[in-house]
C-alpha cells in the first residue's frame, strides 16, 4: 500500500481498527506523521578523518555509555563498544576462530549480530538471544567465508535503531591469501569509512527521538560522519587507494559519487570480491550494504580536492532531494603506484534460478493487517505498520521453515510500496537475480555475494541463495525504525 492511502484508511479507521494506544494517546496528528528527510547541515571539512582503533580475536567489547561526540571539541553522550563512538575495526583470517569476548554495561539488554559473518545461529544475535545489563557472552566463531567487510552492532528488537544510532556499531573484516595475491592498496593506502547520519544535540551529544512520521520514513540525521567524525578530510597521495565504504546509517541512502564527476572503481561487495572490476560514476548504497571501491587519484593536480558526495537521487520520497559532500580528500603528495587492476578478481559460481527448490514471495511494506498487532512495550511508535506479508515480528513464530541445503528464490516485492526497503538475510549470502520495475537492473555492486539489496519503491527483487546453515535466524529490513516498527520475520533452517 503506499504510505498515502495508509494515511487516509488509518484516519478514517483509527478506532474501529483498534489501532495501539499509543496512537491514540495524543502523541501525534496527521501532520506529524508527514515527516520529511532534514536538510543536511554542510561541515567544513577541517577535522582529519578518525581512524577506529585495529582490533584483533580477543579484543574485549564493552557497550557502554560515554561522552564524545562527532562535533571536534564538543562532548555530549552517546554509547561505545570502547573507547570511541565507533567500536574498533576488527581484522580477521579466513579459517581462524575468533573470540570476541562481550559485557553489557548498559542499563538495557542488548547483543551484536556479526553482520556478513556466517556464524552459526547461538553467535549470531538472533533478537531473542539477549545479554542483560551488566552480564558478559563470549562470541566466538569460525570464519569460513570469502575475504570481505561485514560489520557488527545491536539486534536487540525495537531497540536496534537507537542503539546503532547512538553509536554502537564496527567494522570486521575478513582477510585471505587469495585477496592478499591481487596486491590490491592495502595499509595507509586502504581506507576502511563508515558513513552515518546523526543528530546532535547543544553538547555534541547524540539525539535519537524519532517522532511518528519518522518511524514512517525512517530516521535520519542532518550531520553526516565519517567514522564517527562530522565532515572529514584525508590527505592522500597521487596515487589508487581502496575505500571500504559501509553505510552504517539507520535510514539515510546515499547516491555515491566524487564531486569532479570522475569515474571510480567497485570491487567488492557485502561478501567480497566482485568477479571482475566495475566501472560507475555514481553508486546507490542502502542502509547495511558495504561498496568496496578503488579511487585513482593520480590524475589530480598537487594540492587539488576532490568530495566525496552523496548526488540527489529520485523514488525514494524525501530523501534525495539535496546532493551533499560526505568527505574531502586533499592530494598533497606526489607518488606513484605500480599497481595495475586485475581483469579477474574472484570467481563465484551462479546459483542458476533453474535450480530453485522453491521461489517464497514477499510483500514487503505497510499494511493495515500489521497495524496495532505489534507489542510497542513503553516505546513511542507506528506500532507495526511496516510488515512482510502483512505481519510484523513476532519472536517465537517461525515465519518461513526451509529444508538444509536447499536452493531458493526469494521475491521482495515492493511494486506497490513508495518506500525504499534495504532487505537483509542473515545466515546466508545470496546473488540477485533479477529487478523488476523502477531501477529495472541488477547495479555494478550486485554482481558478487549479497546479503542485504535495496528494493525500491516499485521494485521487485529476486535474490537465489543456498540454506548451508541450520537454525534460526532473522530477515527484515535494514531501515533501523522499520526494522523496530516489526518488519522482521523468522526462517527455520533443518
Ligand atoms: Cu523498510
Amino acid at each position: 500500500m503506499k504510505r498515502i492511502e495508509f494515511l487516509k484508511t488509518l484516519g478514517l479507521s483509527t478506532v474501529g481498527l483498534a489501532v495501539s494506544e499509543s496512537l491514540l494517546s495524543g502523541c501525534m496528528d496527521m501532520s506529524e506523521m508527514n515527516a520529511v528527510a532534514p536538510d543536511i547541515m554542510q561541515g567544513a571539512f577541517t577535522t582529519p578523518l578518525p581512524t577506529p582503533e585495529m582490533a584483533v580475536s580477543g579484543t574485549s567489547l564493552n557497550a557502554h555509555g560515554m561522552s564524545g561526540s562527532v562535533m571536534p571539541g564538543k562532548s555530549g553522550s552517546m554509547l561505545g563498544y570502547r573507547n570511541g563512538i565507533l567500536g574498533p575495526t576488527i581484522r580477521a583470517e579466513r579459517g581462524s576462530v575468533v573470540t570476541m569476548p562481550f559485557t553489557n554495561g548498559l542499563t538495557g539488554e542488548t547483543n551484536i549480530h556479526w553482520h556478513g559473518l556466517l556464524v552459526p545461529p547461538a553467535m549470531d544475535g538472533h533478537p531473542e538471544q539477549m545479554v542483560k545489563a551488566g552480564q558478559s557472552f563470549n562470541y566466538t566463531f569460525r570464519i569460513d567465508q570469502p575475504a570481505g567487510m561485514a560489520w557488527y552492532h545491536p539486534h536487540p528488537h525495537m531497540e536496534t535503531g537507537r542503539q546503532v544510532f547512538m553509536g554502537l556499531a564496527g567494522m570486521f573484516i575478513v582477510e585471505s591469501p587469495e585477496e592478499r595475491a591481487l596486491k590490491l592498496p592495502s595499509g595507509e593506502y586502504e581506507i576502511p569509512m563508515v558513513i552515518q547520519d546523526k543528530r546532535v544535540d547543544a553538547s555534541g551529544g547524540l539525539v535519537y527521538n524519532p517522532t511518528m512520521g519518522e518511524v514512517m520514513i525512517g530516521y535520519m540525521g542532518d550531520t553526516i560522519t565519517v567514522n564517527g567524525a562530522h565532515a572529514p578530510y584525508r590527505s592522500v597521495s597521487s596515487r589508487t587507494y581502496r575505500l571500504r565504504v559501509l553505510n552504517g546509517s539507520n535510514a539515510r541512502i546515499y547516491n555515491l559519487a566524487l564531486s569532479s564527476g570522475d569515474p571510480f572503481t567497485v570491487i567488492g561487495s557485502d561478501g567480497g570480491l566482485l568477479p571482475s572490476p566495475e566501472p560507475v560514476t555514481n553508486l546507490l548504497l542502502a542502509p547495511g550494504e558495504r561498496a568496496d571501491l578503488l579511487l585513482d587519484f593520480g590524475k589530480m593536480n598537487l594540492n587539488g580536492e576532490v568530495f566525496l558526495q552523496s548526488n540527489p537521487f529520485s523514488g525514494a520520497d524525501s530523501q534525495g532531494r539535496q546532493g551533499f559532500k560526505i568527505m574531502k580528500f586533499v592530494v598533497d603528495k606526489t607518488e606513484s603506484d605500480s599497481f595495475a587492476l586485475p581483469l579477474t578478481l574472484t570467481n563465484i559460481p551462479a546459483l542458476s534460478a533453474a535450480s530453485a527448490a522453491k521461489t517464497r514471495t514477499f510483500d514487503i511494506g505497510i499494511s493495515m493487517e500489521g497495524s496495532g498487532k505489534h507489542k510497542m512495550g513503553k516505546k513511542k511508535s507506528m506500532a507495526g505498520m511496516h510488515t512482510i506479508n502483512g505481519k510484523t515480528f513476532s519472536m517465537d513464530r517461525i515465519d518461513e521453515a526451509v529444508p538444509l541445503n536447499n536452493v531458493e528464490i526469494w521475491e521482495f516485492n515492493n511494486a506497490n510500496g513508495d518506500e525504499p526497503h534495504p532487505m537483509h538475510m542473515h545466515g546466508t549470502f545470496f546473488q540477485i537475480v533479477s529487478r523488476a520495475g523502477g531501477r529495472n537492473k541488477i547495479v555494478a555492486h550486485e554482481k558478487g555475494w549479497k546479503d542485504t539489496v535495496l528494493v525500491m519503491p516499485g521494485e521487485s527483487v529476486r535474490v537465489i541463495t543456498k540454506f548451508e546453515r541450520a537454525g534460526k535466524f532473522v530477515f527484515h529490513c535494514h531501515n533501523l525504525e522499520h526494522e523496530d516498527d516489526g518488519m522482521m520475520l523468522n526462517f527455520q533452517v533443518s
